[in-house]
């Protein structure tokens, strides 16, 4: 199973509601992977390291992100005479402080036509920051998030920014409790987008998923 990282495109960049229920609607068969999570927390940077090179832009800056943006991707099987196409979403991030009320409300409802409409169509990826983990802001996400059918694989990036064992295995131990806690995690996963640790797993595990959708 591969991923032909040369041939991912960025489509488009949508910050409008009414943009984005039109173009969801015009796809109604838009399978595929969107990737959520705080402002800052890599979301860009593990699209490059999955899908190809610098198919997504990494902020210098948290926050800059304000829109989804819209991505297909091809995907051949073992045995598939064709390759498959599915669509990836890197949706705006959450927990950024420093933006006006109107831009929070115009995102907050992009958001919400965003799960409404492709409930049951997307893996969702969540990630959070494996040195700070259950911030706030991810714990009133996962809540909000929680009201959709969405199946969810939890992700933790910067893994390299771990320096001991000890912390590893701390993050090792939370696993129980967000199962427990979140409905719709399915996996956990550790990763490192900068250094590609734990990319493999994440990919497979990924592939398989869309396999059944
Ligand atoms: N050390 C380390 N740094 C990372 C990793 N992944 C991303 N970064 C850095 O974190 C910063 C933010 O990365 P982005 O990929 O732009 O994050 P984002 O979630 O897309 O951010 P917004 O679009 O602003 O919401 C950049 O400086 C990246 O280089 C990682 O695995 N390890
Ligand atoms: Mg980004």
């Amino acid at each position: 199973m591969t991923i032909l990282r040369g041939q991912t495109k960025f489509l488009m960049g949508i910050d409008q509601v009414d943009q984005l229920s039109d173009w969801l609607a015009k796809h109604p068969n838009a399978l595929g992977v969107a990737f959520v999570g705080r402002s800052n927390v890599g979301k860009s940077s593990i699209i490059n390291t999955l899908f190809g090179n610098s198919v997504a832009r990494v902020s210098k800056t948290p926050g800059r992100t304000r829109q989804v943006n819209i991505f297909s991707f091809l995907w051949q099987a073992k045995g598939d005479p064709e390759p498959r196409k599915f669509y990836l979403f890197d949706v705006p991030g959450y927990g950024h402080a420093e933006v006006s009320k109107e831009m929070a409300v115009n995102w907050q409802n992009l958001l919400d036509t965003f799960f409404n409409m492709i409930s049951g169509k997307v893996l969702l990826m969540s990630m959070q920051d494996a040195r700070h983990p259950l911030q706030e802001a991810d714990v009133v996400f996962q809540d909000y998030i929680s009201q959709f059918p969405l199946e969810t694989y939890l992700i933790f990036n910067k893994i390299d920014k771990l320096k001991t064992q000890s912390e590893r295995a701390q993050l090792e131990k939370l696993k129980p409790d967000i199962f427990k806690a979140n409905k719709w995690v399915r996996q956990i996963f550790f990763v490192s987008a900068e250094k590609s640790q734990g990319i493999t797993p994440l990919t497979e595990s990924m592939m398989t998923f869309l396999l059944k959708v």
